[in-house]
């Protein structure tokens, strides 16, 4: 189901030498990444309530969330769907303005 599940071998990260870092080994699987405007956000604590509901959808893999700009970033093996999106925001007790 998880698009990281398994790793073609050989493909780890190794441990950072010059002070940079692999963040994907590999981008194999199109990933999409969509971004969202949520307002009530104040601090990393929302930031952070925000990201645990949003990570808990279906073939979400990565959610940034910034208090300063509002903005919430979904990746996700496909694109994700906005009314799933905002029941999650919701939960999170904050409010989805849309897609940036
Ligand atoms: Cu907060």
């Amino acid at each position: 189901m998880t698009p990281w599940g398994k790793y073609p071998q050989g493909v780890r990260c190794c441990p950072p030498r010059d002070g940079t870092r692999h963040r994907r080994p590999m981008r194999r699987t199109p990933m999409s990444t969509t971004t969202y405007k949520v307002t009530g956000m104040t601090c990393g604590h929302c930031e952070s309530a925000v990201k645990s509901e949003i990570s808990a959808l279906d073939g979400v893999t990565a959610v940034e969330a910034v208090a300063a700009t509002g903005l919430v970033t979904v990746t996700a093996a496909t694109a994700p769907d906005d009314e799933a999106i905002r029941a999650a925001v919701d939960e999170a007790g904050y409010e989805l303005v849309g897609r940036v």
